[in-house]
């Protein structure tokens, strides 16, 4: 990793120092090492893996290996303990420092490469999404946060430092997925580095949405599950009649820190807004395996 942009959290609050600012302008992206504590991750997961979050939500997205990656997507907080996490000052302060305004919440999913099945995310930048989406600017940004650890084998993200100063590429559907231009893709890399992002669980990537970033199949016998966050820019509100099915701007009220490990609900998901992927114009998912998302 490039240590420049690298960060450890120093207890439970995150201060944004001016390195910090300056790597993300610089390289598009800071990693905070710890950004959630053990106590924190444990409450998490205990959402995500004993829940109906998954059974009742999930679908796959193919690549173009004919894998795929799973994923649960919601469009709002909501008031479980995944909701508190999206709605934290470390989370959201965070963000609104890097982006320089208010920001409000725009999705948040959980992706799944289960062992030896989880797919490939192709290349790609977040705005190659969301511009189809409305937003006129790039002013949003993905908050990554490994669920497991995140390693070569197990299909980190990948990430090419500077690229947000590239631009919007073009982008195309490819298999399942919204993927960017591969050659351009290929003439970016003769400039600027790859880095593979090995995170800790716990961990936390901030990264600009004009960042092109992919991940390799999981061929590994480890789970390589992932929180992701996102947050557009209150100023960035969507054209209108772009915007569906992802949120126009709506006040985002945040929570301290502390709200993570008090929140006791770990199964009510009212209010979240769960993503049926057959309304998303940048998607073909698989819901073959989906239960209920009619319902969502
Ligand atoms: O989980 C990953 O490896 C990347 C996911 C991603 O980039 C996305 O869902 O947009």
């Amino acid at each position: 990793m490039d240590n420049l942009a690298e960060f450890n959290m120093e207890g439970n609050d995150l201060e944004v120092t001016d390195d910090m600012l300056q790597a993300f302008k610089e390289k598009g992206y800071i990693l905070i090492r710890g950004l959630l504590n053990n106590d924190e991750l444990t409450k998490v997961k205990e959402v995500l893996e004993n829940s109906e979050l998954v059974p009742k939500y999930g679908y796959g997205i193919p690549d173009s290996s004919g894998r795929m990656p799973k994923m649960v997507l919601w469009r709002a907080a909501g008031s479980d303990v995944t909701g508190m996490v999206c709605r934290c000052e470390k989370v959201v302060t965070t963000s609104e420092k890097l982006l320089g305004g208010e920001v409000y919440h725009y999705s948040s999913k959980l992706v799944m490469k289960e062992p030896r099945i989880g797919g490939k995310q192709e290349w790609h930048q977040d705005y190659g999404y969301w511009y189809q989406n409305g937003l006129l600017t790039p002013d949003a940004l993905s908050v990554f946060v490994a669920v497991d650890n995140c390693t070569k084998a197990n299909g980190c993200l990948q990430i090419l430092p500077g690229s947000h100063k590239c631009g919007r590429i073009e982008h195309k559907m490819v298999s399942g997925q919204t993927g960017a231009d591969l050659e351009r893709v290929a003439q970016i890399r003769t400039k600027l580095p790859l880095i593979h992002v090995e995170m800790t669980a716990g961990d936390a990537l901030f990264f600009h949405s004009n960042v092109l970033h992919m991940s390799e199949p999981n061929d590994s016998d480890d789970r390589r599950w992932a929180l992701i966050m996102a947050y557009n820019c209150a100023s960035n509100n969507p054209v209108q009649h772009l915007a569906a099915p992802f949120p126009r701007y709506s006040k985002l009220e945040k929570v301290p820190n502390s709200a993570i490990l008090e929140c006791t609900n770990v199964s009510d998901f009212t209010g979240k807004e769960f993503l049926n992927p057959l309304d998303d114009k940048t998607v073909k998912a698989d819901t073959s395996q989906t239960a209920n998302l009619q319902q969502a």
